[in-house]
């Protein structure tokens, strides 16, 4: 759907109001208690959040890429963990029923996961699969009209809070590679399904991680998305292709927050008989950052469009993704040096959202594996 720009307006406007009201407010309250407060998860769910790239068909609002990313941008600027109580449903916990998903398993599932009723958690990496998301060893291999799932999947995000998983695992036991892979449904409490305890995390805290340990887990070969074997990797990639932009979105958002909150700062705070926004040396880190999160809003938009209007977008997400996510680290570290001891000093939020960032260079694929795509595709497309 493309929503007429003043309905769209009105949306990113209340969203904004959303997060400067509430949610930038509570973002200590969150970080302590390691957890979204009831309260805000309610208006999360009722503002539409967890149904943001679901057909409205499926009970969604049913956005395009260039809204859905205008949307992320204005979500982003509070602190991660908030955009990742529903990111899943948005994006990576979702999209392989949306992109490939039967129709009886869009009438399944996708109406719970567009409420927030359900959340979705996708299951790729593995203890040692990780950037080479082809080798998965998680095994599923069939016994009649069931499949028998074993193995283990690790950094899962949301899994203790997930009712639905997208589960990647080997039905072709003779393969070594991304093509005997194929992705199934696994419904929480499914017998042989169990979550790990919640990770310790660098930051995000609000957001939980765990493993997901499947133990002779049967699960129905009704469950494989799309019903055809072997197809898993595949529409793993292209739910990762649009992830990717999403997170990109998600960075420059925050990255605006975060110049903004320091300029702030910085007009503040008084040395050598002037603000610290008086001295060139400040200007030049606030100049910088401005220029980078410019150069990445306009990339994150141009592919979005280019996506939007039916464009393979795999080389444009990552190169999004690369810039986006390693540009809010910079913009992030210019901040704390900018706040100085302020920044480094948790009263002030600045350190912690110089440690949330981090994750982004990370995960939904590191900065090494958006230049891997990248320069494949390049490479191929040139005599
Ligand atoms: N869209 C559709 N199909 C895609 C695709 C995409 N974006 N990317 C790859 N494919 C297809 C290929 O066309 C190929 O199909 P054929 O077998 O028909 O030729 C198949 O998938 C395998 O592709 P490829 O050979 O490129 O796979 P590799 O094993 O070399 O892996 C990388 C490619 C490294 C890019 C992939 O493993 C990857 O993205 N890794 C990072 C995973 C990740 O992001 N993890 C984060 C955790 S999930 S939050």
């Amino acid at each position: 759907m493309a929503l007429d720009q003043e309905t769209l307006n009105q949306l990113l406007t209340t969203l904004d109001r959303f997060v400067q009201e509430r949610l930038i407010p509570a973002e200590r309250q969150v970080a302590d208690a390691d957890a979204i407060p009831d309260d805000i998860l309610h208006d999360i769910r009722e503002l539409g959040l967890f149904g943001l790239s679901i057909p409205e068909s499926h009970g969604g609002l049913g956005l395009n890429m260039v809204e859905e990313i205008e949307v992320a941008m204005v979500i982003g600027q509070a602190a991660p963990a908030f955009r990742s109580i529903f990111g899943t449903n948005v994006g990576i916990g979702s999209q392989a029923i949306v992109l490939d998903g039967t129709d009886a398993q869009k009438d399944t599932y996708l109406p719970r996961l567009a409420s927030g009723d359900l959340i979705g958690s996708f299951c790729l990496t593995e203890p040692e699969a990780g950037s080479d998301a082809g080798s998965l060893k998680t095994s599923a291999k069939r016994d009649g009209d069931h499949f028998i799932l074993n193995g283990t999947k690790r950094f899962i995000t949301n899994a203790p809070l997930a009712g639905l998983f997208t589960v990647m695992a080997r039905t072709d036991a003779d393969s070594k590679d991304a093509r005997g892979v194929s992705a199934f449904l696994v419904e929480a409490g499914t017998p042989g399904l169990t979550v790990g305890k919640p990770e310790k995390k660098m930051g995000q805290q609000g957001a939980p991680v765990a493993d997901v340990i499947f133990d002779n887990c049967r699960v129905p070969a009704a469950n494989i998305i799309g019903g055809r074997e072997n197809m898993g990797f595949k529409t793993a990639m292209k739910v990762l292709d649009k992830g990717r932009l999403h997170i990109s979105a998600v960075c420059t958002g925050l990255a605006r927050r975060i110049l903004r909150d320091t300029v702030r700062y910085a007009k503040d705070r008084r040395q050598f008989g002037g603000t610290l926004s008086d001295f060139q040396l400040i200007q030049a880190m606030i100049a910088d950052s401005e220029t980078e999160i410019y150069a990445a809003e306009c990339m994150v938009r141009d592919a979005a469009k280019a996506r939007d209007a039916g464009e393979n977008t795999k080389r444009k997400a990552s190169c999004a993704k690369l810039f986006a996510s390693e540009m809010v680290g910079r913009v992030a570290d210019r901040a704390v040096q900018i706040h100085g001891g302020a920044g480094y000093i948790a009263d002030y939020g600045i350190e912690q959202l110089y440690r949330d960032v981090r994750l982004f260079r990370i995960y939904e694929g590191t900065t090494q594996i958006q230049q891997l795509i990248i320069a494949k595709d390049v490479i191929a497309s040139l005599d």
